[in-house]
């Protein structure tokens, strides 16, 4: 199977290698190196292959940030702005799409299989949905008092309208047996300098869900190879450690997976809030898991200057862990007084919601909050949460205004 598209990305992907293995910044073009205030320093603007300029947290493993301005473009976020995060610097920079193959194996399965991008392309139903990604340390770097880990600002996030097969399907194939327990996951990308492979685990029956599915479409398009190509693992709802890159392996085990990645690494603490005093540890940690409610002004920043007295309408987004939206109000004076928005168009439960809402700016400072609820009622908190590991941040954010 070669076609012209797989045969451009190889180009593509040799022209980057160069920088993906020699490590970022300095081997791209000064003109696309531009900066952005964050916190109490800057961040620097880099463009990897098939991406525009983002915000560089580290090259080597990559991880890039979206600016906001990106999810002011669409609900979905355009693949060209989508953040990128690895854990390990062995990261593949081209793939044979004609010998790549998905092993299916495991202890808890009677068949194990091999299957090829053009199988899983035509042997099975294709399902389809628009779902969040989320890195469990978005906003990291806003946390106070600070924690180590990649400085995150809020735009390790994403919305994508994702095509692929259901993981149930495939999984029916290989005839569990009835001592299956869980499921693990690996990708392509290697611990090069040790620390240990990246793999992932589901509960059996999360798994079996018919909605984890295995992606190899992305906004109409093949995955970009930053962000999983071919095929990726979805996980609606569940933060994106879940979300397995470059899937090879899938494993079917008799009893749960703790290796690195899933124990210690991805832990939250085991109560109901997720969350500890500053500075201290939790008592007993269990696997991170769905996204809490989140809500995001996106078309105006921090510090941003507009006209007092005129009217303009403000912009946003809010996301849950698969219950959906039901409300998001807004406050233009720093939550003393809180009013409804305006959603926009449903485009499923696990997809971002818009909402808009009116404001004629005062003279001076204007504080503007937006909180969300989902449909069970869970919302926000007003002072941020801590965990040592820098997970979940969901607290209402303030977007400060300067109108003149
Ligand atoms: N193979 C592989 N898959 C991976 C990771 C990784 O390091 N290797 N990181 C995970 C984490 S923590 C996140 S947040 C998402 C990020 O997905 P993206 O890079 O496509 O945005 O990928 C996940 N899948
Ligand atoms: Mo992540």
């Amino acid at each position: 199977m070669t076609d012209f598209t797989n045969d451009l990305r190889r180009k593509l992907l040799l022209g980057g290698a160069g920088l993906l293995a020699g490590g970022g910044v300095n081997a791209v073009h000064a003109a696309d190196i531009f900066e952005q205030p964050f916190a109490n320093g800057k961040r620097n603007l880099v463009a990897y292959p098939e991406k525009r300029p983002l915000i560089v947290l580290t090259s080597r493993p990559p991880q890039l940030e979206t600016p906001f301005d990106a999810f002011n473009e669409g609900i979905l976020t355009p693949n060209d702005a989508f953040f990128v995060r690895y854990h390990n610097a062995g990261i593949p920079t081209s793939i044979d799409v004609d010998t790549y193959k998905i092993k299916i194996g495991g202890n808890a399965v009677g068949v194990p299989f091999e299957l090829s991008l053009q199988e899983l392309r035509t042997q099975f139903k294709l399902i389809e949905y628009v779902a969040v990604n989320q890195c469990s340390g978005n906003g990291r770097g806003l946390f106070n008092p600070r924690v180590t880990g990649g400085q995150a600002g809020n735009g390790m996030m994403g919305n994508a309208r994702w095509v692929g097969v259901a993981l149930k399907d495939v999984l029916a194939r290989a005839q569990l047996k009835n001592t299956a327990r869980q499921v693990t996951f690996n990708g392509l990308d290697t611990a090069i300098y040790g620390g240990g492979d990246f793999v992932k685990a589901l509960d059996v029956n999360h798994a079996l869900d018919g909605e984890v599915m295995l992606a190899y479409q992305m906004n109409g398009v093949d995955i970009p190879m930053l962000n999983g190509y071919p095929v990726k693992l979805i996980v609606p709802g569940y933060y994106g450690t879940y979300w397995v890159k470059h899937l090879s392996e899938i494993e079917v085990v008799d009893k749960p997976f703790e290796e690195f990645w899933m124990k210690p690494a991805y832990r939250i603490p085991d109560n109901d809030c997720t969350c500890v005093d500053p500075g201290t540890a939790p008592a007993a940690t269990r696997p991170i898991g769905r996204f809490n409610v989140r809500s995001f002004i996106t078309s105006l920043q921090d510090g941003a200057r507009l006209r007092a007295g005129q009217q303009t309408v403000v912009r946003g987004i809010a996301f849950d862990g698969g219950q959906g939206v039901r409300e998001v109000a807004y406050s233009t004076d720093g939550g003393a007084n809180w009013r409804g928005a305006a959603l926009g168009a449903d485009q499923g439960r696990y997809s971002f919601r818009e909402f808009t809402f009116p404001i004629t700016p005062a003279k001076g400072t204007n504080d503007l909050r937006v909180r969300a609820w989902n449909r069970s009622g869970q919302s926000q908190p007003f002072e941020a949460l801590w965990q040592p590991a820098g997970y979940m941040r969901n607290v209402v954010e303030s977007v400060k205004v300067v109108a003149a």
